[in-house]
Formats: structure tokens, sequence, C-alpha cells
């Protein structure tokens, strides 16, 4: 099974050199000197690659957005602000294999002709910040970065950018906001990035794991991007799983593997004494999925149709003798702490929710809770709030009200956590 993106992770990660040997910025002097920026474009949108921050947009539809034909400068911006719980995957990435991010991000830049470049990355992921530090200097003495790379007319400037530890910085907006040192708000969309992203200018805004791909798709072509799927979703994908089970842990594996072979087999199982009860399959800000689903496809499409998301793929397993209710209180209280205030509904209504899940979790809740809790789920919906963090917050709520309703009930009516002796 071939594992792109993962073959060369070692830590310490590989200098450059040691990249360069086992085929690193094969890509960049390819484009430079066989493609034109719309041909790249062309060949990310046929690989079918979808974005895999959460959103599962198309990158290549993404990148065709951007204006060409405007002077001045462009954009591009990685998103590596990895603060979805639950999620670990780009870390690996990051303090694993900086090189190929960079690679990656040149080859984006070029398509888009940007000429500054920026890593926008979680606080937190100190290792990481040293490791793509040192990368982008080796990047810049080889001559991959800088002015006029490889002889070509191509220039690109890279910046590394370490966040204040927002998750709101995930939003790209938000994080675009953040990056022109304003405070971290979303804007309304449109215009989109693309068009009118940072200080005004086209931007593109990609996920860690994303970039990744693209020197990989520029060697070997958007058809072998396909083959690697076993869906209509192109490619690997990184999946992980957390919580009770036997190994924990994060792997690369085809897109479209299924849920039950991710968690009996990659993760091993639950551990002895637990049994499984249910799963966030992308993150925190996706709906519970239960054993009813374990056949489905990992893919976007599968995961929609079972009544969630894909997310960021790395899964948060629920077993029996966790308490469901404190389980999501603990989720809506990250919320809460995480919403920027911005707007109405998502300020007051989160904290408003972590007390009621407080209250029912100690054994103090009320038969009414569950019907405010309830219309919570959609006063905070699509739609009705500014950005997606509080719609994403509502969907491990809602769907632990609809597979979880008799705890939460038994809750209220024994006024206690049975969970709890
Ligand atoms: C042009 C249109 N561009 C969409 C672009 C847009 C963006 C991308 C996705 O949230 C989700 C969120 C989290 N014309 C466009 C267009 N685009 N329509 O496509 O956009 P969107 O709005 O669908 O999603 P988003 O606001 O980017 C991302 C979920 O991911 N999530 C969280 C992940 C968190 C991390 C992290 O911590 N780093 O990854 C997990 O599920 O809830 O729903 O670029 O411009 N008409």
């Amino acid at each position: 099974m071939e594992r792109p993106l993962t073959q060369h992770i070692t830590f310490p990660p590989l200098g450059l050199r040691a990249y360069e040997a086992v085929g690193g910025y094969q890509s960049v002097r390819k484009v430079l000197k066989d493609l034109a920026p719309q041909e790249i474009t062309t060949l990310v949108k046929e690989s079918n690659m979808k974005g895999r921050g959460g959103a599962g947009f198309s990158t290549g539809m993404k990148w065709s957005f951007v204006p060409m034909n405007v002077s001045g400068p462009k954009y591009l911006v990685v998103n590596a602000d990895e603060m979805e719980p639950g999620t670990f995957k780009d870390r690996w990435l990051l303090e694993g294999n900086p090189h190929q991010l960079i690679e990656g991000m040149i080859v984006a830049a070029y398509a888009i002709q940007a000429t500054e470049s920026f890593v926008f990355l979680r606080w937190a992921y100190k290792t990481a910040a040293v490791e793509i530090r040192k990368a982008i200097r080796e990047a810049y003495d080889a001559g991959y970065l800088g002015k006029n790379i490889m002889g070509s007319d191509f220039s690109l400037e890279m910046h590394l950018h370490t966040g204040v530890g927002r998750y709101m910085c995930g939003e790209e907006t938000a994080l675009l906001n953040s990056l022109e040192g304003k405070r971290a708000t979303p804007r309304s969309k449109p215009p989109f990035p693309q068009v009118s992203g940072l200080f005004g200018r086209p931007t593109i805004v990609n996920n860690v794991e994303t970039l990744c791909y693209i020197p990989h798709i520029i060697n070997n072509g958007a058809a072998w991007f396909q083959s690697l799927s076993r869906t209509n979703d192109g490619g690997t994908k990184i999946y992980g799983v957390s919580g009770r089970v036997k190994n924990p842990g994060a792997w690369e594996l085809p897109m479209g593997i299924t849920m039950r072979e991710l968690i009996e087999e990659h993760a091993g199982g639950m551990q002895e004494g637990y049994r499984f009860r249910g799963v966030l399959p992308g993150g925190a800000s996706t709906d519970f999925l239960v054993e009813e689903h374990l056949d489905i496809k990992m893919d976007f499409a599968g995961v929609a149709a079972a009544g969630s998301r894909l997310g960021t793929g790395t899964m948060v397993v629920l077993d029996d003798r966790t308490c469901p209710v404190g389980f999501v209180h603990n989720l809506e209280h990250f919320f809460a702490q995480e919403s920027c205030g911005f707007c109405t509904p998502c300020r007051e209504g989160l904290p408003w929710t972590e007390k009621l899940l407080l209250a029912i979790e100690r054994g103090e809740g009320r038969e009414e809770d569950l019907a405010i809790l309830s219309s919570h789920t959609k006063m905070m919906g699509p739609g009705n709030t500014f950005c997606a963090l509080a719609p994403g917050a509502m969907e491990p709520l809602q769907s632990a009200l609809r597979y979880f309703r008799d705890d939460f009930e038994q809750h209220i009516r024994e006024k206690r956590c049975p969970y709890h002796a």
C-alpha cells in the first residue's frame, strides 16, 4: 500500500539534502520548467483532491477562483492552527517532514502566482516551529525560496507566524484578521479570500495535509492520486483514532476505508472491559455515529450519508463507561471558551448550553432542560451564526440527544450521574 505523505516522516525530520535524496523538491523543478500555473490548477482539479481541513472543498476549484490577470501581491497561507479536539494529524506532518509542506507551498504559490506565503502555526506546536524555521532557512539557502527560484522568473518569500492559541484562528477569515494584527473575528463571506483575503488581496488558505499532497500529485499525476483511493474522493487520508481503544494513533490509509477497519484493525479494537458506544468521526465538531454505522466508508460522501461529517478524519471513540453527558459537557466547555464573542447566538448560547449540561451531569437538571438544549441546537444551527464554530459545536450535542437520550433522562430522573458511584 502506498503512503506518499508519510513514507519519509522521521523524528527529527530529514534535512534538505536527505529530503532531496528521496526525490524532494522534484515537483518544484518540474513545474518551473514544464508547467504553466493554470496547468497545475487543472491537474489538481482532475486529481479530485478535497481539502483536508474539515470542509472537503475541492482544492483545484479553490485555486481556480484566484484572479490571474491582476497586478499587485497575492498570498498563500497554510492553516497549521490545528486545534480541533481529537485532531493531531497535521502535527505529524509538520514535525516529521516540514520540507514536504514547503515544497507543496512553493508549487501552490506558483500555481496562483503568489509572491509571499505564510505558515500560520498553532502556538503550542513548539517542536514544529523549530523544525519549520530550520527547513525554511535551508530552502532559502538552496535557492528554492527567495528571488528567481531555480533561475526562473518566479520569486517567493515564506514566513512562519505562530498564533496565540485561539481555536477561532482555524477559521480562515479570522486567521487572516489575526495575521493582519487584528482581533481574530471572522469576516463575512463573500467575498471569499481567493478574491479578497490577506490585506484585501487574493489569497489561498489551505490546510497542511492538503498542501503536503501537492508534490506527489505533480510527480505522479491525477490518475495515480485517484488510484490510491477506494472511492471518488482522491488520495490517501491521514485518519486517527483516540479514546479507550487498544492502539490509539494516526495512520495514512486509502481514502474511503471503513470505520470498522479503522477502529478494529488499526486501533486494535476496544480496551479490555470497555465497549464501543459511539464515535465522533472527524474531530469534536461532528455528529456522533453509532454501532450501526461501523461499516460506512470514511470519505466525505459516506460519512455525510450516515448523518455526520468526515471533518478532519480523526475520530474520538466514546465507550460504555464514560458518561455521554459529561463527554458532551467537556466539548461544550471548550467551544464556549473558544467563541470569539462576535455574534450573539454563539457568545450567549454556548455558555448557556455548557451550564445546562453541567447541571444535568451533576444531577441538578430539570425535565425542560432537554427541550431548551434541543432549541439551542437549532438557534445555533447553520445559517443562524456568523461562522461555523457554533453550528459545529451543536453537532455532537444534537446527536448525543438523539443517540444517548436515555442517559440524559436518567441523570434528570435520578438526580445523579449514573456513571459515578
Ligand atoms: C469560493 C465558494 N470558495 C467554500 C472555500 C472557503 C474555504 C473552504 C471551505 O470550515 C470546517 C468547519 C469546521 N466560493 C466557497 C468557497 N469555499 N465555498 O472552501 O469552506 P467552508 O465554508 O465550507 O468551511 P470552513 O469555514 O473553512 C471548516 C470543520 O471544518 N472542522 C474543523 C476543523 C478544524 C481544524 C483545525 O483545528 N485546524 O482543521 C472539523 O470538522 O467545523 O465546518 O476555504 O473559502 N462559494
